[in-house]
């Protein structure tokens, strides 16, 4: 059941990074001339999947900076998908999409896997411009990874583990990717995810002028306030009757369905939606072991919130109890921490369903299912989803009745319209502590040293009151939290009149821009960078643009495209999408009216009220780098003028976690020994059979590729047959500590039987790894009695 596979990579990164016989392989893939092969796919594409969990016990959550959201089990695995595009007769040129189940790309995370890429496959095959790491931007996986300090607070410093898992995982996926490598076409449709997010500050994007509004009225949301089109890529054999191999689809959607109390490492909704459609192409699969790969990437998510039936207060014994919230400042009672977003299951989820009741587990479900019938609809499965009015993607003047024109005369493949054309990439390092430029008006402006607003403490209606420790009393917060305890002596000095000037109107928090020490708080110097494949383009953002900061990038990127000759005049099959949280975390990015009211997205605004504009400007002076006639090959080409990179932090790190000590079994008992079993009576479906076992900790061995537990299957020859693994949504691992002292701790196990399971005889298994006083790590095995459902 444990899947060996990168075993032994999982506590020496650096031996995975050196790995000289990796190396060997691929470097003969690499140079395999697939033009000798019969091709009749445009492109050369390849797709992979790969475990990144990190330790999912005793480590903080990253997304909601809440100290007390310690991983105590897990859900699902974290995943990262792989996409490459490369062009047949030019295979260099190609671009790597790595959409990866965690809260944000990292610059420490992409230097370190770039080095090994390069150590890997040669400096010119995936290189800092041709490579994007994406995070989906979920708030359930395992933290302490980002190398910047400010992301780092409520982790308590970096978990080397958790960067190391990452690491190793978006390694395994790119490897797995480029052995797949195989002639294929590309084909792009749009769908529409109803109902699939709501604007968690309205107040702010009303900000933005009601022309500029009412052009995207029925974009999706109240009056246009979110972008419910989802534009799709999708991947597909050479031949015609081939099957398709996945796909990359764009919808923006916080991470954020499941709550802040939840302590169980997942996926959120869009780990969610992946494995519900790679399962429902490859039912017999174990999660993260298909081959079809769907990635489900975020798009401009800023303002977004799946928490779709609105906000409201949870103020117990309060008259305004269960009413909505105080729309301008999302609080009751003058409190941020009571308002909460309430997602589309909200009532299933109060009334608590089974073993994941009450943390939004339902609702999460529910939005991962909206984003999967989007896409379907896109794909042309299903209705009418294809020619709603707009779309994610950005269509020329003509598109809507164009596209509705395409849909009926192609029929099939659900009016999915071919791409062709090449495969180019563009970045820069931009340091976006002093950008300057000029404005459309003329007047020459520039950006800001980071800085965070008040309002940024104050959290979101999807999970407030984040970073309280910086308006609670600093000594008991030190006490709860030694890191900051450390690094509070280091606490940003206060803004000068220049900065707090050039940052006006925002109220400086946190002057992260002038903090370095002990290391840099927040990024300075970001990734820019965009894909294009034929007529589709990606505008990668190392940050969260809000609704109407996206189309503002997006229109103004579409127009340089037309109007350098890259893009065909009115031509309304060409795309561009905004991508989200890649590569670089600067925060987020609202437009200057948004910023001027100062919400959570406008104090996290880092480089001031012209922070969107600076990036429209430098995205745009990169678009003629995307064209035809580039001189190349590959990395070859000439490159837009870039910044130096930033200066990697990692090796400065504090790290707080410490080692597990030991493990050990109570007294007359051993590891794995089953100490609350099974029933005897038969189980039925949508029951939760369980069992409790003698337990050590999962850090000691992370299991990557591998599974901690097991439901098992008697079949007709007398064989155990395992049906559901770990990251089975039905199956859930929780860890408990008994005794720090003795070492001791135990091991729960739960399946929440599906209406579908074949009715016969079943058994839970759970696989440990316990550390002795020595160090020596020991793999066990527990097995549960033997249990009937039927
Ligand atoms: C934090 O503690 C220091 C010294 O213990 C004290 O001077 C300061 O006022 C405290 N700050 C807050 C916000 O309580
Ligand atoms: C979307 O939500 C609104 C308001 O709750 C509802 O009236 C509408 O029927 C929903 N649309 C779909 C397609 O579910
Ligand atoms: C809330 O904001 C709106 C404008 O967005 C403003 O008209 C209104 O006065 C504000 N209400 C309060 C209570 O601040
Ligand atoms: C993963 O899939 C491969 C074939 O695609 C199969 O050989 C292997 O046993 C599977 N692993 C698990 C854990 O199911
Ligand atoms: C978790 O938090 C949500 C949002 O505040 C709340 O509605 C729910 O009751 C909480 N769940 C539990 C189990 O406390
Ligand atoms: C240009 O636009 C900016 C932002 O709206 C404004 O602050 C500035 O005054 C304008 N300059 C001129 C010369 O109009
Ligand atoms: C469970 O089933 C297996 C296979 O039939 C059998 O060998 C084993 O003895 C059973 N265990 C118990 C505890 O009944």
């Amino acid at each position: 059941m444990h899947i060996p596979l990168l075993s032994s990579l999982l506590l020496s990164p650096l031996d995975a990074l050196h790995s000289l016989s990796h190396q060997l392989v691929y470097a003969l893939f690499a140079s395999t001339p697939f033009v000798s092969q019969p091709m009749t796919g445009e492109y050369l594409l390849g797709l992979g999947i790969a475990d990144i969990t990190g330790p999912v016990v005793e480590t903080n959550m990253m997304g909601y900076a809440s100290l007390a959201q310690t991983a105590t089990g897990l859900h699902m695995r974290q995943r990262a998908r792989a996409f490459i595009v490369a062009e047949v007769a030019s295979p260099a040129d190609r671009i790597l999409f790595i959409n990866a189940d965690i809260a944000m790309g990292d610059s420490g995370v992409r230097r370190a896997l770039l080095a090994a890429l390069a150590e890997e496959y040669g400096e010119g095959t995936y290189h800092a411009g041709n490579v994007a790491l994406v995070g989906t931007h979920q708030h359930s996986g395992v933290g302490g990874y980002l190398e910047n300090l400010l992301p780092q607070i409520t982790s308590r410093g970096l978990h080397p583990q958790t960067l190391s898992a990452i690491l190793s995982g978006t390694l395994l996926a790119t490897r797995r990717a480029h052995a797949s490598l195989a002639p294929g076409s590309l084909a792009l449709g749009t769908g529409r995810v109803e109902n699939g997010s709501i604007n968690r500050s309205p107040t702010a994007y009303r900000a933005n002028p009601a022309a500029e509004r009412a052009r995207y009225s029925d974009a999706g949301g109240e009056d246009g306030d979110q972008e419910w089109g989802v534009g799709v890529l999708r991947f597909g054999g050479a031949a015609e009757d081939e099957a398709e191999r996945g796909f990359l689809s764009f919808f923006g959607v916080h991470g954020t369905s499941i709550y802040e109390n939840n302590t169980l490492i997942s996926g959120d909704n869009k780990g969610m939606a992946a494995y519900l459609y790679e399962s429902s192409i490859e039912p017999h699969a174990m999660p993260g072991n298909t081959t079809y790969v769907a990635g489900f990437v975020q798009g401009a998510v800023g303002d977004t919130s799946p928490n779709t039936l609105g906000a409201f207060c949870e103020s117990p014994g309060q008259p305004y109890d269960g009413l909505p919230c105080v729309a301008n400042s999302s609080t009751c009672g003058g409190r941020a921490q009571e308002c909460h977003g309430r997602g589309p299951l909200f009532d299933k989820d109060l009334a608590g369903s089974g073993e994941l009741g009450g943390w939004g587990f339902e609702s999460n479900t529910e939005v991962g299912r909206r984003q999967v019938a989007g896409v379907r609809g896109a794909m042309g499965f299903s209705g009418s989803a294809s020619a709603s009015s707009d779309s994610g993607l950005q269509q020329g003047p003509t598109a809507k009745t164009e596209l509705k024109a395409k849909v009926k005369r192609q029929g099939g493949k659900g009016g999915m319209q071919p791409v062709h054309g090449p495969v180019r990439s563009a970045h820069a390092y931009v340091d976006m502590s002093g950008y300057e430029f000029s404005l459309a008006n003329g007047t020459r402006v520039r950006t800001c040293p980071a800085a965070m607003g008040f309002s940024f403490a104050g959290g979101t209606t999807d999970g407030p009151g984040a970073f309280d420790f910086v308006q609670g009393d600093n000594k008991t917060e030190g006490e709860q939290n030694p890191f900051w305890e450390l690094v509070k002596v280091f606490i940003t000095p206060p803004p000068s009149k220049e900065q707090a000037a050039c940052q006006a109107p925002k109220p400086i928090l946190l002057n992260t821009g002038f903090a370095h020490r002990p290391y840099e708080w927040a990024p300075s110097t970001v990734d820019v960078q965009m894909f294009r494949v034929g007529n589709f383009v990606m505008v990668i953002v190392p940050g969260e643009p809000t609704t109407m900061a996206g189309r503002r990038l997006r229109e103004t990127i579409h127009a340089r495209l037309v109007s350098s000759g890259i893009f065909g005049d009115q031509d309304d099959e060409t795309h561009v999408v905004i991508v989200g949280t890649a590569n670089t975390y600067a925060h987020y990015v609202t437009t200057r009216e948004e910023y001027a009211v100062q919400r959570y997205e406008g104090a996290s605004t880092l480089f001031g009220p012209h922070t969107l504009e600076a990036y429209i400007d430098k995205y745009t002076s990169m678009v003629p780098f995307l064209a035809n006639g580039v001189q190349g090959p590959g990395w070859e080409r000439p490159q837009p003028p870039s910044d130096a990179p930033p200066k990697e932090q990692i090796s400065k790190a504090i790290s707080m976690q410490t080692d597990v000590k030991f493990d050990a079994a109570p007294f007359r008992k051993q590891f794995g020994q089953a100490v609350e079993d099974v029933r005897s009576e038969p189980y039925r479906a949508g029951e939760t059979v369980w069992a409790r076992f003698v337990g050590a900790n999962p850090r000691n061995n992370l299991r990557l590729e591998g599974t901690f537990i097991a439901v098992e299957r008697l079949d007709a020859a007398g064989t155990w047959v395992m049906v559901k693994s770990d990251s089975h949504p039905s199956t859930v691992y929780r860890w408990k500590r008994e005794s720090t002292i003795l070492g001791t701790s135990s091991v729960r196990i739960s399946w929440t039987i599906e209406s579908n399971t074949p009715a016969g005889i079943y058994r839970l298994r759970y696989f440990g790894d316990s550390k002795s006083l020595g160090g020596k790590i020991s793999a066990f095995v527990g097995t549960s009695g033997n249990f009937t459902v039927g």
